[in-house]
């Protein structure tokens, strides 16, 4: 091992953090040659549950984890970090209203992205899964003036990797073998799957199923795809977005194996997204940066089902604009 990285993980004492814990202090986050401090920030109600599982990480006695620091000190917990993943975040409540779940987020993710402003190292790489993930990534990084805005993303590697799978499970071929798929848009119900440049095997995925069970069957199961666990599993997604969320930051980190994959980003204005959105994109990792996949076909489908779902952030931009969270 020759590095050692500071990662900080917001909402440590929950389920996803639970989970996401023992796979970063193993090495899947970063890579074996990288040696792991780890700061977990909670609310004083989850301190508890964190504190316990750091105990279970000494337990485990993994060989690249150097520290591990629990605090409910954004401060703190930002200070040196290199790698972010804020998953902490305020859920929906019975009868609450969008705006209220909008400014609840912005309470924790501008202070957030304040703290990573002051604190964080210069290579920091923010990922937010918290939801709304998308609009609470453009809170942080509107309060983080200092530091690059593509180094803010939201996680959309779930949506992206559930695309995939349902798609190798249709054509009977393994996960592996799927390339070019994307989702486009807000990691929400509004999302589009898109199969327009898929491949399976090396062979165009349009041309080995129908275009009715893509539209009507396989974009909405893919969008719905997180209702559908918590019907079947009675709780809501944990270790596939724990599995997500360690892909999308070992693959920025160390690139991926020359396929594309979807990341949600600051738009720069690509493929007709309003400068700054937040918004997935297909996007490759070169050189430690997401590089967006362009000169892509859009045909008219694929047209309108992103600009619905990019509409839907922008909608979200302008009520977090109206709370003055921006
Ligand atoms: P849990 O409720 O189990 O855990 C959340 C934890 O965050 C709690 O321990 C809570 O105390 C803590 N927390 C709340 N506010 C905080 C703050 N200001 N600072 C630090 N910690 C804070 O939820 P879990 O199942 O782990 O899900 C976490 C988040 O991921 C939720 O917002 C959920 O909606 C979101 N998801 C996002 C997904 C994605 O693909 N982007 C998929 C999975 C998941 O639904």
């Amino acid at each position: 091992a020759t590095t050692t990285a500071t990662v900080t993980l917001t909402g440590a004492g929950g389920q996803i953090g639970y989970a996401l814990l023992f796979r970063i202090a193993s090495g899947q986050l970063l890579g074996p040659d990288t040696r792991i401090r780890l700061n977990l920030l909670e609310i004083p109600a989850g301190l508890g549950s964190a504190e316990g599982a750091a105990l279970e990480l000494s337990d485990a006695a993994f060989p690249l984890l150097d520290a591990v620091s629990v605090t409910d000190d954004a401060g703190t917990a930002f200070d040196g970090a290199n790698v972010a993943l804020l998953v902490g975040s305020r859920p929906r409540g019975p009868g609450m209203e969008r705006a209220d779940l909008l400014a609840a987020n912005g309470a924790i993710f501008g202070p957030q992205g304040a703290a990573l402003n002051a604190g964080a190292a210069s290579d920091i790489r923010v990922v937010v899964v918290g939801n709304p993930a998308n609009t609470n990534a453009l809170i942080a990084a509107a309060n983080a003036p200092d530091i690059p805005r593509e180094r803010f993303t939201a996680l959309t590697r779930l949506d992206h990797n559930r695309a995939v799978g349902l798609l190798a499970g249709k054509l009977a071929v393994p996960a592996g073998e799927i390339d070019g798929v994307t989702i486009w848009g807000n990691h929400s119900a509004t999302q589009y799957p898109d199969l327009s440049h898929a491949t399976a095997s090396g062979k165009p995925v349009l041309d080995l199923v129908d275009e009715s069970w893509v539209h009507e069957e396989y974009i909405p199961r893919v969008a719905n795809r997180g209702a559908e666990i918590i019907e079947v599993r009675g709780s809501s997604s944990v270790a596939s977005a724990a599995s997500a969320t360690i892909d999308h930051v070992h693959d920025w980190v160390n690139g991926h194996r020359g396929r594309w994959t979807s990341v949600a980003l600051p738009s720069d204005g690509s493929y007709g997204v309003p400068d700054g959105l937040v918004s997935s994109f297909p996007a490759e990792s070169v050189d430690g940066a997401w590089r967006i996949v362009d000169g892509l076909d859009v045909d008219e489908f694929s047209r309108d089902r992103i600009d619905r779902s990019v509409a839907e952030l922008a909608t979200e931009r302008e009520q977090v604009q109206a709370l003055g969270l921006l």
